[in-house]
């Protein structure tokens, strides 16, 4: 049996590209796999399954000892407990790559495209498998997430193509799906401070240290004016706990793609000289952390 297991901290592109990924090993190699997720998953991923049909996955617990195919990720520091002692027989991702090796050869699709999603679209049709209903509104759900309704200068033809057989597959109106999705992605209405902080937390090494960065996605600056400050102390209880020498939250605007970079940490100085207020760099034309937040910090940091 194949786990197949997204990052930590699961947005919808880890959930669904599990699902899917799950299915395609069934339907185009005959093996026994199940999807997994590193926790509970979001509002937008809930809306996506609900349009799909399709229940969460289980949550994962340990994966030492079984055969795991990676989706989303080739980082350890994002990867299930276990993962050691785990064999990893596969992998479906589109970020850099990260430090996981293994020991015997494996299958590894990882191309510069929008979305984990966006491969397995390709995958599918690769190997003539039929796409179903509900796989294809899980696909496009997650690439409409993932490339912020192809806003993301992470999109790519790749995606378009994908997404537009996969809106007649779920025969959707895909101007609708979008809108809807961003209302979803954006509504951070009852959520706690420190589950923002931790919604899409990524954790980075850098030498021997680490680094955190989340993200969070809004459609107005005034829905988080009155939670920036205690964002800011959230950040810094990180560094002082788990010893990270910066923690950072982008606060991305999408509707006009400005980002508001949160930082704390011994390493805050490096970044002052770029800071418009204390603990706070502007971003214009910034939606990416993938492309441009991270690329940008690791430059800065370096
Ligand atoms: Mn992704």
């Amino acid at each position: 049996m194949i786990q197949v297991v997204g990052h930590t901290n699961p947005d919808s592109d880890s959930i669904c590209s599990a699902l899917v990924a799950a299915d395609w090993l069934k339907a185009a190699r005959g093996y026994e796999a199940v999807a997994l997720a590193q926790g509970e998953v979001t509002s937008e991923t809930a809306f996506i399954l609900e349009q799909a049909g399709v229940q969460a996955p289980a949550i994962c617990e340990s994966v030492a000892g079984q055969k795991v195919w990676l989706v989303d990720y080739t980082d350890l520091t994002q990867a299930p407990r276990g993962i050691e002692e785990a064999e990893i027989v596969g992998i479906v991702d589109h970020h850099r790559l990260g430090d996981v090796t293994t020991t015997n050869p494996l299958e590894a699709w990882i191309w510069p495209v929008g979305c984990s999603c966006t491969i397995l679209y390709h995958l599918f049709k690769m190997e003539n498998v039929e796409i179903t209903r509900a796989n294809a509104v899980l696909m496009l759900g997650a690439i409409v997430s993932d490339t912020v309704a192809f806003r993301s200068p992470t999109c790519t033809e790749k995606d378009r193509v994908a997404a537009e057989a996969l809106t007649d597959i779920a025969g959707i109106n895909l101007d609708a799906f979008c809108d809807q999705l961003m209302q979803v992605k954006t509504n951070i209405e009852g959520l706690s401070v420190d589950s923002l902080v931790d919604r899409d937390l990524k954790k980075y090494p850098m030498g021997e240290d680490f680094v955190v960065v989340g993200q969070i996605e809004i459609a107005s600056f005034d829905q988080v004016d009155d939670k920036v400050e205690a964002m800011q102390a959230e950040l810094k209880k990180r560094c002082t706990e788990e010893g990270f020498k910066l923690s950072a939250l982008m606060v991305t605007n999408i509707a006009t793609s400005v980002t508001k970079l949160l930082f704390q940490g011994e390493w805050s100085e490096k970044l002052a000289a770029h800071a418009s207020e204390a603990n706070i760099v502007m971003m214009e034309n910034t939606l990416s952390r993938k492309k441009q937040g991270w690329p940008w910090l690791q430059t800065v940091l370096g």
